[in-house]
């Protein structure tokens, strides 16, 4: 049994892989400020003897090399930090105290606690405006936010502290994640929570800008089970790693496979772009596989459909229990 230090614990991406980690035996020590986390995340997890949780923020520095002097794990994955590129940009400071703070926070308490391994939750946003597809690891990297620049900033502080005190350090650059526990409900929320309840809704998707942009969709499961496949495999090496299903689709393609689930949405409706949006982003996952034999599990269309099914079982659950509306308050 290993025993396993997850920061972000309670978020989206972090609350399934502690899920994964403890379905699989070992042991999970949760931290998370509930920033953007949230206790029903947790929910399963909590019900295990082998999960211990800790409300607490990484930047309270000393208070967390505490908490990992005293805990010892094996390996950390860090995964909490400002998760809105939206607000990297509002508030570059914060971008840097969370994203670039966090980390080195991580890095001084696994050096303190001779923690042997850590892995980071990087992004695809270290590419930014970038060429030659499907991105491989070494690709130009010119990110168009401050969120981009923190993860690169991260993974170099990370690559040079694992050098230099002889831990193994794992970056592994997630692409777009999407599954159950992403909240549809902010203006900042992935496309696929957002047209996934425009399924629930039955109200049209708006597309920003001609929905010819393209992404690669991972399944949160897949992301969790690469999470602990590099906490786990023997002999990990450290580096840099794509964490991509190799497939590119595009927007209209996205709205064309809900509707051929759901033929009631209504047709899209579009907008202007966003600044700064990225055209194309498809990244080669063949560095991982080879290091790990990852393979994504989770088709799109798959994954798609159990979102769509699963909303609208919670829709309908939800109706049953509400009484019916009243006309006049
Ligand atoms: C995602 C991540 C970001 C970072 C980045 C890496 C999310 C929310 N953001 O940004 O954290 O990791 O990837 O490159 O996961 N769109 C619409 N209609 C909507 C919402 C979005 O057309 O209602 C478009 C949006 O303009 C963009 C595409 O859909 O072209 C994807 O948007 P996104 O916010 O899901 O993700 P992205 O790639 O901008």
């Amino acid at each position: 049994m290993t025993k396993i230090l997850v920061t972000g614990a309670a978020g989206f991406i972090g609350s399934h892989t502690v899920d994964s980690l403890l379905a699989s035996g070992h042991e999970v020590v949760g931290v998370d400020n509930f920033r953007t986390g949230s206790r029903e995340n947790l929910r399963q997890a909590t019900a295990s003897p082998r999960f211990d949780f800790q409300v607490m923020d990484l930047t309270e520095v000393e208070t967390f090399t505490g908490l990992v002097r005293s805990q010892r794990p094996d390996v950390v994955i860090h995964l909490a930090g400002l998760v809105s590129v939206q607000d990297s940009r509002a508030d570059p400071a914060l971008n840097v105290r969370l994203n670039v703070g966090g980390t080195q926070a991580v890095i001084d308490a696994v050096i303190s606690a001779s923690v042997p391994r850590v892995i980071f939750a990087s992004s695809a946003a270290v590419y930014g405006d970038s060429d030659g597809f499907p991105l491989r690891e070494d690709a130009l990297k010119q990110p168009l936010n401050p969120y981009g620049e923190a993860k690169l900033a991260s993974e170099a502080l990370l690559a040079g502290a694992a050098r230099m005190h002889g831990f193994t350090a794992v970056s592994l650059r997630y692409f777009n994640v999407y599954g159950s526990r992403q909240a549809p409900d902010s203006p900042y929320s992935g496309v696929v929570s957002r047209f996934v309840d425009c399924c629930r809704r039955n109200q049209a998707p708006v597309i920003f800008g001609d929905g010819r942009q393209t992404r690669d969709f991972i399944h949160v499961r897949d992301v969790a089970r690469a999470n602990m496949q590099a906490a786990l495999l023997p002999g990990m090496p450290s580096g840099d790693y794509n964490v991509s299903s190799g497939q590119e689709t595009s927007l209209l393609d996205l709205v064309g496979l809900l509707r051929a689930m759901q033929p009631s949405l209504p047709v899209p409706k579009f907008s202007a772009a966003q600044s700064g949006d990225i055209r194309r982003s498809v990244g080669d996952p063949a560095r991982w596989c080879a290091v790990s034999r990852f393979s994504p599990r989770e088709t799109l269309s798959a994954g798609l459909l159990e979102l769509v099914e699963y909303h609208s079982t919670e829709s309908l659950a939800a109706s049953q229990l509400l009484p019916s509306c009243p006309t006049k308050l």
